[in-house]
Formats: C-alpha cells, structure tokens, sequence
C-alpha cells in the first residue's frame, strides 16, 4: 500500500459482512472477532477468541465485527474467558448462559475478567459490550434482567475500583437468545478518558426508580493512543433520553433525532474541550456505527435516516432487538478517530 491512513493503524476494528467469519483476509493481527448472526457460542477459533451472538434476525444481515492491530497477538483461555493481547490492549470475552437470576454469574464473570486483564497488567477497560438476552423480560424473581444484570456489574466495579480504571463506554442491549454475551476492551499504557454528556445525567447517577444499582458504564471513552496509534472515541450506547427521561414516547422519527443530536452533543468540539481533548467530532466522522431498532417495522425508517446522518463511507449495521428500556425504540453506537 502506498500510504497508511489514521484509520488503518493501530487498534481498529472492521464489519466483515461476507459470510465467513474467518480471520484469513485481516489486514492486520485479529485480536477477537464477535460474530452477530444466529447462534451463539465462544470459542478459540484459528487461535482468536470467536464470540458469536445470536443478534440477526429476519431483516438484518449477519456480520463480524473483526478487532485488528499492528502489533503481535497473543491469545488464550482461561475459565469460560476468551482472550487476546498485544503488549497494549487486551480482547476479552466471555458468556453467561441462561439462568433464574443473573446477579451473582454476572458478578463472578466481571470479577474473573477484571482479575484475568489486571493480572495481565490491561487495568483500563475502554469500551465494554453488554448482549443480555431478554433485556427487558423478567427473571424468576420477577425483577427486569437487565437491573438484575446492572447489580451483578454494579458489584463487581465497586469491588475492583482500587486496581482497575472507571467505568467505561458501554452498550447494554437485548438479544435474540437466553443468556448474556460480553465482551470489552482494556489498555495497559494508555490512559483513557472517560466521557458524559451535557444533555444526559450520567448513567451511574441515574435515580433508583430505573433499579437498585445504576447502570455502570461512561457516554464514551477517549483513548490517546500510545507508540504512534490514533487517538480514538468509542461512543456508547446512545439513545432517546434527555435527563434521565426517555423522550418522544412511542415516535421513531423523534427517537432517532433526539439520539443523533445527544451524540453530536457528546462528540463536538465544546464537550471534548471540557476533558482537554483540543478537537471535536461530527456524526459524519462517526464510524462502525451500530444501530439496535426495537421493532423490525422501524428499520426502513432508521436505515433512511442513518444513511443521511453518517458519511457514506461508513460501516453501518443493523440490529433488530430489545433496548434496554420498554420506551427506547432505537440506540445507536460508534467510533470516531
Ligand atoms: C449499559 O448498561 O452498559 C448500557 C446500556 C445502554 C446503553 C449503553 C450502555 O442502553
């Protein structure tokens, strides 16, 4: 290749929507691949960590997300974790499959990564997913899954706040099956900055009438990079809530807009100066964007306006599954760099 652009150095990701899911034409070092197609399962696959989550549906395309480096990888398992490391950012995956109550699997499998990537010397999460199957159905105990999902993590940050870094940018979404997927990313060297939004109580202040235990994840996450790598902003889970409140009940068009200006918000130039980050971001610049539409009668309507919003480069996906409240229609992710 004659020149490398910011986008194709260092730690980066790509959808691979062709039906394989091999790792064979990356063009770099695969650090983990999350398959969002019809099944799920987690294994070491040509020496990565492979998660497949069961997240396609009907009018959605399967695809991989692929997370790529310039540098050598080593992987592993240990437990139900997958992983991969680079000397700078470790992949770590792993499921918790379907139960009565969620808490304390949840807390065992955050506490077993949290002691796996500090163990390492990877002690700064950046960006962590959350693929909680029946997100907003009840569990035996007749509490939503996802509180009782949010108390398991709730315990496991409070428990590891002296040795691993705050909360990171998060998703928390449903799934098309039982059984809680994640996975996430962590830095060793470099150091990152944790983002609110000015339009958004942080999620970890939210009242206790949304569950006993808030939500614990950052609007997003900037990381400087480190040994020549781009900086880069993974931009959360993002939705149509203004305050704590959920607005335009029942109106996709409303949903979609209110969610693009909380992200323009969270991205532009006026907030990152807040947290010293000397330039902003455009919904334009955003990248690898994935968009969770609740009811698959949506999806043409937010698809035409994803594909006015993004630039026409980017890689879009599309899912069709539950938010994380019964009123969010639409939730939309990404990264700019
Ligand atoms: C989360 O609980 O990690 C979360 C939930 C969302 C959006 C972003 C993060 O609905």
């Amino acid at each position: 290749r004659q020149s490398l652009h910011a986008s194709d150095r260092g730690l980066r990701c790509f959808f691979d929507k062709s039906l394989s899911s091999g790792v064979g034409h990356a063009a770099g070092n695969v650090l983990g691949r999350v398959h969002y197609g019809h099944g799920s399962a987690s294994a070491l696959d040509q020496g990565t960590p492979l998660l497949s989550v069961h997240m396609a549906g009907p009018g959605t395309d399967p695809f991989t997300e692929v997370w790529v480096t310039d540098r050598p990888v080593r992987a592993g398992a240990r437990g139900d974790l997958l992983y991969a490391e680079d000397g700078e950012h470790i992949f770590c995956a792993t499921r918790v499959p379907a139960r009565d109550v969620y808490r304390d699997a949840v807390h065992e499998a955050y506490h077993e990564a949290f002691a796996l990537i500090a163990g390492l010397g990877y002690t700064r999460p950046f960006r962590m997913w959350n693929l909680v199957g029946s997100i907003t159905g009840g569990n035996a105990d007749d509490m939503e899954i996802y509180q009782d999902f949010c108390v398991g993590r709730a315990k496991a940050f409070e428990e590891w706040s002296d040795r691993i870094g705050p909360m990171p940018a998060a998703t928390g979404i449903g799934t098309l099956s039982p059984g809680i997927d994640l996975y996430f990313l962590a830095s060793r060297d470099g150091v990152p900055q944790h983002l609110e939004n000015p339009r958004q109580t942080p999620a970890y202040n939210y009242p206790d009438r949304y569950g006993p235990k808030s939500p614990s994840f950052a609007r997003a996450t900037y990381l400087r990079g480190t040994g020549g790598d781009p900086d880069t902003l993974y931009v959360s889970g993002t939705a149509s809530i203004v305050g704590d409140d959920t607005v335009r009940h029942g109106d996709i068009a409303g949903q979609c807009e209110v969610t693009l200006a909380n992200i323009e918000a969270l991205i532009g130039a006026e907030n990152l100066r807040r947290y010293g980050v000397e330039h902003g971001f455009r919904l334009t610049d955003l990248d690898h964007v994935k968009v969770y539409v609740r009811d698959a009668e949506h999806l043409p309507a937010v698809r035409a306006r994803c594909a006015e919003a993004f630039a026409g480069h980017a890689e879009v996906a599309y899912l069709n599954v539950d938010v994380c409240r019964r009123d969010l229609l639409v939730e939309i992710e990404g990264i700019c760099r």
